[in-house]
């Protein structure tokens, strides 16, 4: 479904076997060094749901990003089929590959415990035009889609479930969005997963 020019939403694409592996994978990265961390705002707070980054040290409020952790130790690595699963899922959801030559290269993996949540925000980063590629493990989540202009309305909120995939192109790579709520105990039975996962791909163009 096209919720919005250039943001569409694919249910179920992956299957329970798909969601398991990347679940598995996510466990990995999760771990030190250079595992799950938790982001301090400029503000003096915490974000409830904590990060692991892939390919580039990622910094969200003003998006410093280096290749080291802020433990010193060097950010895992992007891997080959990750950014292949990116491609497809643009492709899938374009029904055509992606404009962008450059390949899938930054990952951001957001773990939401049953009463984490995510304010509205735009990713403002101007590094590459690249559709954001999403996809959601575990608990489905309320995943609030707004505008361009402003925090506030008009927005949509779409329930994003185990296994769906959501990509952000054209006009809505700079919309405002957020998850205002987790809805606990949705996930999957068999997944073994409590709590949200949400993987986004990304294009840095770290290559050039
Ligand atoms: C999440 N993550 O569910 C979301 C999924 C983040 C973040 O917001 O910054 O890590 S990605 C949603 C997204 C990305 C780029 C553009 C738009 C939405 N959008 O225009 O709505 O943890
Ligand atoms: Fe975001």
């Amino acid at each position: 479904t096209e919720v919005a020019p250039g943001a569409v939403h694919l249910p179920d694409w992956l299957g329970p076997r798909r969601q398991r592996e990347l679940l598995d994978a996510c466990r990995a990265w999760a771990r030190p060094p250079a595992g799950l961390r938790t982001v301090r705002t400029p503000g003096g707070g915490t974000m409830t749901a904590r990060q692991v980054c892939l390919g580039l040290h990622w910094y969200p409020y003003g998006y410093a990003s280096t290749a080291v952790d802020g433990d010193g130790a060097p950010v895992k690595p992007m891997p080959a089929w990750l950014a292949e699963l990116g491609r497809r899922a643009v492709t899938d959801a374009y029904g055509t590959p992606p404009p962008a030559v450059d390949a899938y290269d930054i990952a951001l993996v957001n773990f939401y415990a049953g009463d984490s949540r995510m304010g509205m925000h735009r990713d403002a980063e101007k590094r590459s035009p690249a559709p954001v590629v999403s996809l959601s493990l575990g608990d489905s989540c309320l995943f609030r889609f707004g505008n361009t202009a402003s925090r506030g309305r008009p927005y949509r909120d779409v329930e994003l479930r185990s296994g769906d995939l959501f990509v952000f192109g054209g006009a809505s790579r700079l919309a405002y969005h957020g998850v205002p709520r987790v809805l606990p105990g949705t996930a999957p039975p068999g997944l073994g997963l409590t709590g949200r996962l949400n993987v986004t791909l990304r294009v840095g163009g770290l290559g050039r």
